[in-house]
């Protein structure tokens, strides 16, 4: 029996890596990707699989509450990826967060009530929790941790969060939430730290480190990521939010130590510029309830194997970054967007 999956943002970074994935190891779903092909969702992505017999393609916007109702009926799991997604945007401007983070995330919502069934799987962020000490290393975020943003981009995934759970609570909707901690690997758009440091180091420029460079992040591969995603969309219990993280913190100064060796350049490169405003010190994981309910662990997550084969990655498949970096991906989404209207 045919598992129909709505799947928004799906063009992302990791929704395009979780669409891959769930082709490769869920021959039963069939998937209908919903992206309005915002600046980070580029259909290069998937190129692969574009016409792939369980993959269909809608474009447009988890706002188009007409469409969105359409497609939530027909489909019996919905995985919700589509965000703004990148702080320092955010900071510049926090009203895309709002609409697509706040008033999509309703949209979809709004949908499953009227549907009356069928689970709802809304992918969070670690970032909701805001920020730990550097100094008690013994401290990581619970499920139980309070909410705290410190970003208007984490205060939009906050509200999100928040309107899932009020959706669960009043009408008894399906729905489970995944928090997961900073992801790494294949196609993630160059303006977060790893692409961004590798990609400048391979065309020969500096990298950009902020403040101190001594904030931490807990690092996790995407495809761990997708499969706790898989984990809890089959098993989760409803109502429920579940961390994921990496085990594996790094500062940002070693995370670009390591880089810079990976690639042969040296610490000249490192430009040491001014740090993001409200820049949250660490994150930390503890992802144990996902571990001990759903038996989930992750596989792929191990320094320094993961970030140099990562780096591999960004080495072989330059075409696509410098397409990314020169704005020429531009193309094919304006082509897909005629395509489709
Ligand atoms: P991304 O920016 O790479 O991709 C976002 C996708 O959403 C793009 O394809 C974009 O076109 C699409 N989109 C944006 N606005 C839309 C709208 N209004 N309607 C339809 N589609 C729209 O982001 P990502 O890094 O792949 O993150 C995916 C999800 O995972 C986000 O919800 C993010 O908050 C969450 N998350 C990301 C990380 C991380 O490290 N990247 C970690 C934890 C959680
Ligand atoms: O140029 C940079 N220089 C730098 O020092 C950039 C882009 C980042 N940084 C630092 C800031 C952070 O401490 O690197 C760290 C990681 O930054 P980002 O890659 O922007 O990720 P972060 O802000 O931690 O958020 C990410 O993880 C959680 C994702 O972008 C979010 O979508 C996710 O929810």
């Amino acid at each position: 029996m045919a598992v129909k999956v709505l799947v928004t943002g799906g063009f992302g970074f990791i929704g395009s890596n979780f669409i891959r994935h769930a082709l490769e190891n869920r021959p039963d779903w069939h998937i209908t990707n919903l992206d309005s092909l915002a600046y980070s969702g580029n259909p290069e992505n998937l190129t692969d699989v574009l016409a792939h017999p369980r993959h269909s393609v809608v474009i447009g916007d988890i706002q188009d509450r007409p469409r969105v109702m359409r497609l939530v009926a027909e489909n019996e799991l919905v995985i919700h990826f589509a965000a703004e997604s990148h702080v320092d945007r955010s900071i510049a401007d926090a009203r895309a967060f709002i609409d697509t983070n706040v008033t999509g995330t309703l949209s979809l919502l709004d949908s499953m009530r009227v549907k009356g069934c069928g689970r709802f799987v809304h992918v969070s962020t670690d970032e909701v929790y805001g920020s730990l000490p550097l100094d008690r290393p013994d401290l990581k975020f619970t499920e139980e941790t309070p909410i705290a943003p410190s970003s208007p981009y984490s205060a939009s995934k906050a509200a999100s969060d928040g309107l899932v759970r009020a959706y669960h609570h009043t009408y008894n909707i399906d729905t489970v939430t995944t928090r997961c901690s900073n992801n790494f690997g294949p196609w993630q758009f160059p303006e977060k730290v790893i692409p961004l440091f590798i990609t400048n180091l391979l065309q020969g420029r500096k990298v950009p480190l902020y403040g101190d460079g001594l904030n931490v992040r807990d690092w996790l591969h995407v495809l761990d990521h997708c499969e706790a995603i898989i984990a809890v969309a089959e098993r989760g219990r409803a109502g429920e939010v579940y961390n994921i993280g990496g085990d594996n913190e790094c500062s940002n100064l070693d995370l670009t130590h390591m880089l810079i060796d990976a690639l042969g350049a040296d610490t000249s490169r490192i430009d040491w510029v001014a740090d993001r405003l409200g820049h949250d010190r660490r994150y930390a994981i503890d992802s144990s309830k996902l571990q001990n309910e759903l038996g989930w662990k992750p596989t792929r997550s191990q320094w320094p194997q993961a970030l140099v084969e990562t780096v591999n990655w960004y080495k072989a498949n330059e075409t696509w970054w410098q397409r990314v970096k020169s704005g020429d991906y531009r193309e094919t989404q304006h082509r897909m967007i005629a395509e489709a209207s």
